[in-house]
């Protein structure tokens, strides 16, 4: 078993609807452990960094202009697999074609307001949760 740490955001509009509880709730439920937890306004030279990998796309000023329009929450999230299985959790990028049951695909229907962020892979995940924690807002 190997056990992992991955970023997961609560995006602005999940805030705004109230689903900080719904998401937080299947997370822990599934078995994972929160290790670090805030609520924050993202800047744009935050924003810019964590999707470094979108920059040149034609969604990217969208992409931008949102998760910078109000406060996120987010959470260093552990447990076996967690990358994989938080992803699985959150269904497919577009919340269309997103399965009931999953995250997106329970609350979701556009593409660029599909409610959660979760990292792609360890790597990602490690580069991640350092642009939004310092080592010393994590517990083990
Ligand atoms: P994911 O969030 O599933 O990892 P991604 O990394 O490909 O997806 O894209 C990051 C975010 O950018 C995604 O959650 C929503 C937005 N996005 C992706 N593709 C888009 C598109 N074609 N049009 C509008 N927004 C898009
Ligand atoms: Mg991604």
């Amino acid at each position: 078993m190997v056990v992992e740490r991955t970023l997961v955001l609560i995006k602005p509009n999940g805030v705004a609807r109230g689903l900080v509880g719904e998401v937080t709730a299947r997370v822990e439920r599934r078995g994972f452990h929160l290790r670090g937890m805030k609520m924050l306004r993202v800047s744009r030279e935050l924003a810019e960094k964590h999707y470094e990998e979108h920059i040149g796309k034609p969604f990217f000023g969208e992409l931008v202009d949102f998760i910078t329009s109000g406060p996120i929450v987010a959470m260093a999230v552990e447990g076996p697999s967690a990358v994989k299985v938080v992803r699985d959790m959150m269904g497919a990028t577009d919340p269309r074609e997103a399965a009931p049951g999953t995250i997106r695909g329970d609350y979701a229907l556009e593409i660029g307001e599909n409610v959660v962020h979760g990292s792609d892979s360890v790597e990602s995940a490690n580069r991640e949760l350092g642009l939004y924690f310092t080592a010393g807002e994590l517990v083990d």
